[in-house]
């Protein structure tokens, strides 16, 4: 293994995910760390123990660094998406890829002249009983899918004085449910069932039609309240709930509910697919179980288990039965294959990993939606 330099652009939720999972990679250096100021880069280097703090364009000078990890607000991964392939640089961005098609259509393009390797963190197709889901339906342990139904639901936008930088339009883009956590739950239900949705048909809820949005920067997950003084009122134009249902390829239905105003749900992804020969059903707040439903017979649970699972699943799985894995260790799995792609020099024809094109499909699913539920009409993808 060659040793890789790399860095990660941005430090709100996400970016310390990324580094906490590449630095347990071994042949991986989190040598750089990028923000909006220097001063903000630096400090946040020195909390984070990286040695090298820049601001994006001086990163983008930085020979050393092979790979960059664009971790920003969505409204900024397209353009530095493009200027670090335009720089030489292999990229790992977050999703959305972009705010508009046509962005992420360019930046595809571009990834592919350049022969760079480009993925898109769907991290939560890493779960490894999510691997064993896809793996069970294509031996043919489902049979013929009937009907997928699923929910992405959270509560950190429950209250009205939760606020963030995804409720507004011009850093987040046009849908936000949809579009921050509906995107994941569509990708996980096309990647497990094989399935392309077709058609969709959605509707829509701004539940908090103003919000209050701090005068005083405070941490996004904190639950903090602060006095009336501290807030200023403003009106909110995207979604806290969507509902869409969906017609696939093989000409069978599905539904899902995306919601980031239900109380209790911290971050619950929930699928469950119908076949003709068994129902599985999974979510991600207890991610080491599958439910496999029968109609003839007990129901039975499987546990995360690499002596239990599927070669293809258990490859994902790095600690015996018993001992959870979670979160975290998605995004860890999902690097180890990005990264054998770079360590290579370029991107696999049929990439393992999620890669820019499956961003862009992610992109033209949400879009549709939003389209649909404008028109409160059928809209094709
Ligand atoms: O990807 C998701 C985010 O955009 C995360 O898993 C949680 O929901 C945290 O923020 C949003």
């Amino acid at each position: 293994m060659r040793p890789i330099n790399v860095a990660v652009v941005g430090t709100g939720f996400i970016g310390p995910a990324h580094i906490e999972a590449l630095r347990r990679l071994p042949n991986i250096r989190v040598a750089a760390l990028c923000e909006a100021t220097a001063e903000l880069a630096r400090e946040k280097a020195d909390a984070l123990g990286i040695e090298r703090a820049y601001v994006f364009e001086e990163l983008l000078k930085q020979e050393d660094i092979e790979a960059i990890h664009i971790c920003t607000p969505n409204f900024l991964h397209y353009s530095q998406s493009k200027a670090a392939l335009l720089a030489g640089k292999h990229v790992i961005c977050e999703k959305p890829l972009a705010t508009k098609i046509e962005e992420a259509e360019e930046l595809v393009k571009l990834a592919k002249e350049k022969g760079l390797v480009n993925a898109v963190h769907f991290n939560l197709r890493y779960y490894p009983l999510v691997r064993q889901m896809k793996t069970m339906r294509e031996k043919g342990d489902l049979g013929d899918i009937y009907a997928v139904m699923g929910s992405y639901l959270q509560d950190w936008l429950y209250f009205q004085h939760d606020y963030n930088w995804r409720l507004e339009p011009d850093k987040s883009g046009e849908s936000r449910a949809i579009a921050d956590i509906g995107s994941h739950l569509l990708d996980i239900i096309e990647y497990v069932t094989g399935l392309r949705i077709t058609e969709v048909m959605a509707d829509f809820s701004t539940v908090h039609k103003t919000r209050l949005k701090p005068l005083k920067r405070i941490e996004t997950y904190s639950q903090t309240a602060l006095s009336a003084a501290d807030y200023e009122e403003v009106p909110i134009n995207t979604e806290d709930h969507a509902n869409v249902l969906l017609r696939f390829d093989n000409g069978n239905k599905g539904v899902v509910t995306v919601s980031q105003v239900s109380a209790g749900r911290k971050n619950r992804l929930n699928v469950e697919i119908s076949g003709s020969k068994a129902n599985l059903e999974w979510n991600s707040e207890r991610p080491n179980e599958i439910w496999l439903g029968k109609r003839e017979g007990a129901n039975q649970v499987l546990l995360k288990d690499p002596s239990l699972v599927y070669r293809e699943s258990a490859q994902l799985i790095s600690f015996p039965g018993g001992h959870n894995e979670g979160f975290p260790d998605t995004s860890k799995q999902m690097f180890k294959e990005v990264y054998a792609a770079i360590e290579a020099g370029k991107q696999p024809e049929h990439p393992s990993y999620p890669d820019f094109a499956a961003g862009l499909r992610e992109l033209l699913i949400c879009e549709r939606i939003i389209e649909s539920h404008k028109k409160q009409a059928w809209v094709k993808i």
